[in-house]
């Protein structure tokens, strides 16, 4: 098979038919873009537009980034979707419910997050909880350690949220420090790169390769909205792993992942707009839009449950942080109060 380089294994291999080898090829969608699919193999690129047909089916069974995928011997055609390892899905907010997937065939992602004031906890779950849903082994790279005062306070917050996710605080622009991730940037494995735009995926991408691969950019503070990463591609490092970089999400039209949950619960949310009391706990309050809807069927009570549930978790997850902030704050000022005593008992000493 001429796709070594793109982390091909016997697993997929598995999966093909004597006349996938004998009548077409195997390659591995390596990018997205808007006029079609880019495909590879060690030795062939071509991009090719997704045919009508793909469209009658369900987005889950579409070709995505990191797909391997079966296609003429002339790469002109997709022809099929071979089975994942793995794979990224969202449920996207809309109107009716659908599924968007990221990417497929990772092993490992990195969650990438940065020491300043774009940390989220909520965020960070978000992401962990997209990379255990594709059974993806998560690890969290808190970015800009050398740009903040208080680096290991990061780490703590994120340490808060991320179970036994290993936390990894770097400076993505320093060779030697990002040297400590190559535990998790083996060769044949493919690595994805998660988190929002402006906060060093591509930089890291570019640090780990030696060499500058991607774009990068301005941040999200300096320029809000703008996004350097257009589209998702997956890229070769010398050591012979593959490195997805994806887009903050927010270009990728998740906005629900980075804004908050009304969005992906907004059907629900939408019926308790209608309730009569705007603090309607859906209960037993009269003229209760949520009860109303969920007795005749349009609500179903799993969902209603799981938006509890969802909302529960953030409010734990606010409060336990701003508990935390609350503390630090206070032992930073019990901290300088005590060296201004000192500094008056023995001025000009330290
Ligand atoms: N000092 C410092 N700057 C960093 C670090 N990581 C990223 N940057 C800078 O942050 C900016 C944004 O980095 P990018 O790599 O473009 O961010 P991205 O996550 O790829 O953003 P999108 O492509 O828009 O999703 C660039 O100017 C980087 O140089 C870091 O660890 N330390
Ligand atoms: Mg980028
Ligand atoms: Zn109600």
């Amino acid at each position: 098979m001429d796709l070594t380089t793109w982390g091909w294994s016997p697993v997929y291999a598995q999966h093909l038919t004597l006349e996938d080898y004998e009548s077409s090829a195997v390659a591995r969608v390596v990018a997205i873009h808007r006029t079609g699919h880019v495909v590879a193999t060690d030795s062939r690129q071509a991009q090719i537009p997704l045919g009508g047909a793909w469209y009658q089916r369900p987005t889950e069974e579409r070709p995505t980034v990191g797909d391997f995928v079966v296609v003429d011997h002339a790469f002109t055609r997709i022809d099929r979707v071979i089975p994942r390892k793995s794979v990224f899905k969202r449920l996207a907010a809309g109107s009716k419910l659908d599924v968007q997937l990221i990417g497929a065939n990772v092993d490992t992602v990195f969650v990438v997050t940065s020491c300043n004031e774009e940390f989220n906890a909520n965020r960070l779950q978000r992401y962990l909880t997209l990379a255990r849903d594709a059974s993806v082994e998560p690890v969290v790279v808190l970015t800009k350690a050398d740009l903040a005062d208080n680096p290991e306070e990061y780490a703590d917050f994120a340490r808060r949220v991320s179970g036994d996710a290993v936390i990894e605080p770097v400076n993505a622009l320093d060779q030697d420090d990002v040297a400590r991730l190559m535990e998790w940037v083996r060769a044949g494995d493919t690595l994805a790169l998660l988190g929002s735009s402006g906060v060093g995926k591509s930089t890291l991408l570019n640090t780990l390769a030696g060499e500058e691969l991607q774009d990068t950019g301005g941040t999200m503070a300096d320029d809000r909205g703008r996004h350097t990463t257009t589209h998702r591609s997956l890229h070769q490092l010398q050591n012979g792993a593959i490195v997805l970089d994806v887009p903050g999400m927010r270009e990728l039209g998740l906005v629900a992942l980075e804004e908050g949950l009304d969005e992906l619960y907004d059907d629900v949310e939408a019926i308790a707009a209608t309730c009569r009391f705007s603090n309607c706990q859906h209960d037993t309050e009269p003229g209760c839009a949520i009860q109303a809807a969920i007795d005749d069927g349009r609500l179903e009570e799993e969902r209603l449950n799981a938006y509890y549930k969802m909302q529960r978790e953030e409010r734990r997850h606010t409060e336990s942080l701003a508990e935390q902030h609350h503390r630090s704050r206070q032992f930073s000022k019990r901290v300088k109060s005590m060296m201004k005593q000192r500094e008056k008992m023995f001025p000009g000493r330290h």
